[in-house]
């Protein structure tokens, strides 16, 4: 079968539960990498001794060699450091930051025509960096995180209702982290305002919870963070785009004036397809989502400024 190529460098929590994903959906052949020997190779080996239970034809391979991106038309990026109880997303800059910017080097020179999809901590930041590091366009590279934060949102009112999760529709945008904006008037079931079931403090608690939702995760599992849920969101995206589905989902994005913001990775709507961001999509905000994406802008343009003095500092 003529199916694309992904790689997914990290072969993690997230990066081998997406390689799952892939196979099990039928969407990709999927390459992991690894830099821990035989790591990739083993859960690659693992996940191929489903395909005859579950009936998929994919293929799933792992690996250490970087030489194995070639020839991938989307690349995902898990490799790095995931949060321990205590820590925030911000301290994990430093260590991942010198992880995602080499690999975005190697896609650039290895995989020229591919797109890139991050998903490493802190999100926004990681994918500024390997726009910056692998030179190409804003319609290739982006990061997954509000595909996430709007499912916990979404599976959050469902359970406080009763009701499908796939009643529940939502739209989280800003910054993976405290400062993301969950729009109330995108909150519906079933079509109806979600108002019309909920007290407006019920829906506070239920927003506070969704911004707090890795950190819940964090402190239950304790040897790591979220990755579940976290995995489906990458393959949802990944779908729309090796199925040039042109869908609107909420996606890390680089922005050039849309919501009169520049030089920033933000969570926005946009249509992915093929070429990867096809579009970023303007919805009308109320004044105090609007301040409250030039405020998450804001602090993700302070850490763009950090990870350029860390880079000079620890650049020879
Ligand atoms: O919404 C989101 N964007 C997120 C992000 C949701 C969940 C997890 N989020 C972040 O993804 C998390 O904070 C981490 O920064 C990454 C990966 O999380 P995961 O839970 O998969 O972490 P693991 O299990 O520790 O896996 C990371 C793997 C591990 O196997 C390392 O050996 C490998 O990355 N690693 C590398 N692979 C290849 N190349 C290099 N350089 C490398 N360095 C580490």
């Amino acid at each position: 079968m003529n199916l694309p190529r992904v790689t997914v460098v990290g072969a993690g929590q997230v990066g081998a539960t997406t390689a799952h994903l892939l196979a099990l959906k039928g969407l990709a052949q999927v390459t992991l990498i690894d830099v821990v020997e035989g790591l990739a190779k083993g859960k690659a080996l693992d996940l191929s001794q489903a395909a005859p239970i579950e009936g998929f034809s994919a293929t799933i391979q792992g690996t250490t060699d970087y030489g194995a991106l070639a020839g991938s038309r989307l690349v995902v990026i898990t490799a790095g450091l995931a949060r321990k109880p205590g820590m925030s997303r911000e301290d994990l800059l430093a260590a991942n930051a010198g992880i995602v910017g080499p690999i975005a080097e190697r896609v650039a020179a290895l995989a020229p025509d591919a797109l890139i999809l991050v998903v490493t901590n802190p999100l926004d930041l990681m994918v500024a960096l390997a726009l910056q590091r692998s030179g190409f366009t804003r319609q290739r590279v982006m990061g997954m995180a509000g595909v996430l934060d709007t499912a916990r949102l979404r599976a959050f009112i469902a359970q406080r209702l009763g009701v499908p999760p796939s009643a529940v529709q939502a739209m989280v945008l800003g910054s993976h982290g405290d400062l993301m904006v969950p729009l109330r008037g995108s909150i519906t079931v079933n079509g109806r305002p979600v108002t019309e079931r909920l007290p407006p403090a019920e829906v506070d608690r239920v927003l506070q919870r969704t911004k707090d939702g890795g950190a819940e995760l964090v402190a239950l599992l304790k040897q790591g963070s979220a990755f579940y849920a976290p995995a489906s969101g990458v393959v949802e995206m990944a779908g729309a785009i090796l199925q040039d589905r042109h869908a609107v989902l909420p996606v890390c994005a680089a922005l050039q004036g849309e919501y009169g913001l520049r030089e920033v990775c933000l969570g926005v709507p946009a249509q992915l397809g093929i070429a990867g961001v096809e579009r970023i999509v303007e919805l009308e905000l109320t004044p105090e989502e609007r301040a409250a994406l030039a405020a998450a802008a804001e602090q993700v343009r302070a850490g763009i400024k950090n990870l350029a003095s860390l880079q000079a500092t620890t650049r020879p």
